[in-house]
């Protein structure tokens, strides 16, 4: 069975395996998922919680965009260094994945929130913003130090696939204007020169209703 990862080309969490396939070398089939409001685990691929991306490979179902990641780089023919974050020794550098994935789960609820009505000034809304916010200005002060904790010769890192996918996504999704966080636009804008950044960029599966 060739590989096949279940998602959308909207979705951050989608996006990090997919920039990782690219960079490995590995043929990966994108199965669009139509309907995130469905409760059945078979809509998602076989998620039991309702989430994308999973990975359908010969050995089975993967769950999860670090997980997925481990798996691609297991399959793929290439030997590159990369940076997991449990590699992440530095309180800063662990830090700012903690926070890039706290920040990306955020955002999702954010934007499931907007999408099923839910009112702006809803406290879990306020509060949930108010989380990103602070992330966010965590992130633009400190990612740098972060990055620059990480080995020179490495090829690859979740910590920099990640930090991308959540920047490029807050403005695809019009949850966040990166104006006032000008160093990771900077970081977001070296990133997507990438040619596993420029064939992943993100779009609508669907025309919007
Ligand atoms: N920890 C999971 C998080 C997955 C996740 O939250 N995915 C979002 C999309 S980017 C999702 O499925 N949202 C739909 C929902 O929460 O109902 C991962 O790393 O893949």
């Amino acid at each position: 069975m060739p590989m096949h990862l279940q998602g959308r080309s909207s979705s951050h969490f989608t996006r990090i395996p997919r920039i990782f396939a690219a960079e490995l070398e590995i043929d990966l089939e994108l199965h669009v998922i139509a309907d995130l409001l469905s409760t059945d685990p078979l809509d998602y691929g076989g998620h039991p919680a309702l989430k994308m991306p999973t990975l359908h490979t010969d050995a089975g179902i993967w769950f999860g965009s670090l997980p997925i990641c481990r798996e691609l780089a297991l399959c793929s023919d290439l030997s590159l260094d990369i940076v997991w974050p449990e590699d992440l020794q530095r309180p800063v550098a662990a830090n700012a994945q903690e926070l890039v994935l706290t920040a990306m789960s955020t955002e999702v609820g954010l934007i499931m929130g907007k999408a099923s009505g839910v009112a702006a000034d809803n406290a879990q809304q306020v509060k949930l913003r108010a989380s990103l916010l602070g992330a966010m200005d965590w992130l633009e002060m400190n990612h740098l130090r972060a990055i620059d904790t990480l080995p020179p010769e490495r090829d690859l890192s979740f910590l920099e696939v990640s930090l991308f996918c959540l920047i490029e996504h807050l403005e695809f999704r019009e949850v966040l204007s990166l104006d006032a966080y000008p160093a990771l636009r900077a970081f977001g804008q070296r990133f997507a020169r990438k040619s596993s950044a420029r064939a992943t960029e993100f779009k609508f599966d669907f025309p919007s209703p």
